[in-house]
């Protein structure tokens, strides 16, 4: 049999004009042509759009209620790309027999299948062109004989997916050196296609750039999700380890299809029940059922397991027994789940017991349980998420407290650090230990769930919020030292690299309390995978799965995602003000709070605002916490002339009537204006939803267009809550061409009592009435 792998051709974009709407008709690029130490992705040929126009539907496409998330496979509607397809995919050549490779070959019978409307037979071997083979060398004597060139470069989980010959007939082959690289290969197959990109020349190589891409989950072993929006939790304890829900196995397969290799089942405010022989036994079932998806098991541990569950009188980690007691209870998760992925540990923070409590570091208590740990090839992640109310700056005291550690953990911690220093708020810096720890391995944990970003309902796509992130310059070593260096580990060598994302998936039918949230767990993933791929070109990508590649669908839709986190930090917090949310909750607007006797969960502790002006004073004159940062980043957020005015009060105090050189606008006058501009924002969402209609099903067109409202209800509450309270101290009145605020100062504070009535739903009806805009009048 003669085989040859056909290079691919570069990929063009095509583009037309519709209206004012610019088309962009080709899938985004599976990658760029970029590679670090820790991995590449190359998309090169098989990417070209199509100049095909999509039909609009003649009857509205049937309801769905988003629990196919991204995995839909929609018969494809453009005839051109339709026949392609069934010409390049005839029949799939059989996997072997591994569970992962069974997985592989049943995703790609389902979603071929689906696209091309036709069942895709498969065959033991190529029957004729369009065979589709998948394998790795030695699980595939086809893929043996095709001798890839790259595929030594892909690594344990990465793959090529490319056209190539075999035995004189044309065929598509997806390739990896190992079965999980393939489930992985299979997946981005059917990303493509789902993208209705050609096939002509296809030739893409992939592999991650960060090892360990996490799914952490606050669910509690009551059933609760701790910051959860979306239902209850997804882990049915009760009824394990006998019963494996199907949704178990539908949450693995869309996890790896973005690539996620790891998940951490409970909650960091932890209950050491879960290190108990009876849940350790449950676990194993939920690490069996997620296995053949590559996507291994992680617990939150709490530090004082050895006093509830172990009998012991103290859970110091330098006393023998402690130590003692972790290593067998490590031995017996082992025993249980053998390719157990490790520790999670919150220690030490907001209540959480730790090492603290015995005067030890947490360096000591980490490398304790590392120690237990490490026979086996596990990890701990020790979070870095500690403050306390002790008189200073609550967001220096990470990088105080852990900044002398550095050098003194043991090879296999990694210290897991949020993106920002205070907690997950709309807009924050990148936190000061991305950059200050070169010999500790950082992991990056950010927030799928929206906490504090309109939880379930306010449509908000947080990959522009993370690519800001990873994309800063730390400076640490010179220019370009971006915190994605130090995440994927290239800029200091770390041996490790990990990116967490609290995940908030509960039991909703759609997974994450709304449509639009799924695109924020579809993020996390790509982004883990590939730090440097961009928002819009994942939102281009998630929308043509999710939804439709028409562009009348997808060029909309794109335009209000990737405008919608700037709209959440205008009409929430903006010019760099933070944590202004209800207490406890976290939902609707408090900026008046401060009264409760942690100072630093009062609002007020963050803007600090009075007659005189507003702002956290961060800079020398203040707490210099700004001097956490080095030098280039420090010098520029401490100066009034280079600060970026979204970090300008999380910095800087300033007067009511000091100037924004930017806009000429007072700082009053700039709140007015961004309050007012971003309630008005979700006014042009909102306008904008109706364009898709009749194009996708009206299930999800009314779940989206209901909560767009309530969006735009909140928004103005925000923004007339927080006008009211600022209104009031600085003694400055509303200029005119806004909006006035629709309710008193006391009537927001009084709403504190009923809303919301739920938690975990969270609704205030008082506030929904009325025009939201326009806020800002017309002339
Ligand atoms: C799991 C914030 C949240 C808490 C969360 C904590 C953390 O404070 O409000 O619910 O606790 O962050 O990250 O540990």
């Amino acid at each position: 049999m003669s085989v040859c792998a056909r290079p691919g051709r570069r990929a063009h974009a095509a583009s037309a004009l519709l209206g004012l709407l610019v088309l962009a008709t080709g899938c985004a690029t599976s990658g760029r042509n970029a590679s670090g130490p820790g991995g590449g992705n190359m998309g090169v040929g098989g990417g070209t759009g199509t100049a095909e126009t999509y039909p609009v539907p003649a009857h509205p496409p049937p309801d769905e209620d988003g629990s196919q998330l991204w995995l839909r496979y929609p018969k494809v509607p453009i005839p051109g790309r339709l026949a392609e397809y069934r010409s390049a995919l005839t029949h799939v050549v059989r996997a072997g027999s591994s569970a992962t490779l069974q997985a592989a070959q049943a995703e790609l019978v389902k979603g071929i299948s689906g696209l091309l409307g036709a069942t895709i037979p498969a065959a033991d071997q190529p029957t004729g062109d369009g065979a589709l083979v998948v394998g790795t060398p030695s699980s595939s004597s086809i893929v043996k004989a095709l001798s890839l060139a790259g595929l030594g470069s892909v690594g344990s989980e990465g793959y090529l997916v490319q056209a190539a010959t075999t035995g004189g007939r044309s065929a598509i082959v997806v390739a990896a050196n190992t079965d999980v690289g393939v489930l992985r290969g299979s997946f981005a197959l059917l990303r493509h296609l789902q993208c209705h990109r050609s096939v002509q020349g296809l030739a893409i190589a992939a592999s991650p750039k960060i090892q360990r891409r996490i799914l952490d989950h606050w669910d509690n072993l009551d059933g609760t999700i701790e910051r959860g929006y979306a239902g209850r939790s997804l882990w049915d304890w009760s009824s394990l380890p006998a019963t494996i829900s199907q949704r178990y196995i539908d949450y693995a397969r869309a996890s790896a299809s973005i690539g996620i290799n790891g998940v951490v089942l409970n909650n960091v405010n932890a209950n050491p029940q879960i290190l108990s022989s009876a849940y350790l036994d449950k676990v194993a079932a939920l690490a069996t059922a997620f296995r053949p998806y590559g996507i291994a098991v992680y617990l939150a541990a709490q530090f004082g397991a050895p006093l509830h569950i172990g009998g012991l009188t103290t859970a110091d980690p330098l006393n023998a027994s402690v130590k003692q007691w972790w290593v067998s209870e490590a031995n017996t998760i082992y025993q249980k789940v053998p390719d157990f992925g490790g520790f999670l540990v919150k220690a030490n923070s907001e209540g959480q017991s730790g090492p603290g409590d015995y005067g030890r570091s947490h360096a000591d208590g980490a490398n304790m349980l590392a120690a237990a740990l490490a026979p086996h090839g596990g990890i701990v992640m020790w979070r870095a998420f500690v403050y306390s109310d002790n008189g200073t700056d609550r967001i220096g005291q990470a990088y105080s407290e852990f900044k002398p550690l550095d050098g003194q953990f043991a090879s296999n911690v990694m210290v897991q650090v949020k993106n920002g220093p205070l907690d997950f708020q709309p807009r924050e810096p990148f936190h000061q230990l991305f950059g200050a720890m070169p010999s500790t391995p950082l992991a990056l944990e950010v927030q799928i769930t929206k906490e504090y970003l309109g939880e379930d309902t306010h449509l908000v796509y947080l990959a522009p919020m993370w690519q800001e992130v990873l994309q800063s310059d730390t400076y640490a070593k010179g220019q370009g030292s971006l915190v994605a260096r130090v995440v994927d580990g290239s800029l200091h060598g770390y041996r490790m690299t990990a990116m967490a994302g609290v995940s908030g998936i509960g039991s909703d039918a759609n997974w994450v309390g709304s449509h639009f949230n799924q695109a924020n767990w579809y993020a996390f993933g790509r982004l883990a995978w590939d730090p440097d791929l961009s928002a819009q070109d994942i939102a281009d990508e998630w929308i043509r799965q999710t939804f439709s590649n028409d562009p009348v669908v997808v060029t909309p839709v794109k335009q209000m995602m990737m405008s919608s986190r700037q709209n959440v930090v205008n009409y929430m917090e903006p010019i760099g003000l933070v944590h202004m949310m209800g207490t406890d909750h976290h939902y609707g607007p408090a900026p008046w709070v401060n009264s409760l006797t942690t100072a630093n969960w009062n609002p007020f502790y963050y803007h600090k605002a009075d007659a005189t002006g507003i702002g956290f004073d961060r800079t020398a004159t203040g707490s210099n916490t700004v001097s956490q940062y080095s030098g280039a980043v420090r010098d520029k957020l401490a100066s009034r002339s280079t600060v970026p005015d979204d970090m300008l009060l999380f910095f800087q105090r300033v007067g009511w009537d000091d100037r924004l050189p930017s806009s000429g606008r007072s700082i009053w006058e700039e709140l007015v204006y961004r309050y007012s501009a971003g309630v008005d924002a979700v006014a042009t969402m909102r306008n904008t939803w109706p364009m898709v209609q009749g194009r996708i099903d009206g299930k999800r067109y009314g779940d989206v267009a209901s909560f767009l409202q309530i969006q735009h209800y909140e928004a103005r509450w925000w923004r007339d809550a927080c006008l009211q309270y600022f209104a009031s101290v600085s003694k400055h009145s509303i200029p005119s061409g806004y909006a006035p605020p629709a309710q008193s100062l006391q009537y927001y504070q009084n709403l504190q009592s009923t809303c919301p009535s739920d938690p975990t739903k969270p609704r205030c009806p008082a506030i929904y009435t009325g025009s939201p805009s326009p806020a800002i009048l017309p002339p």
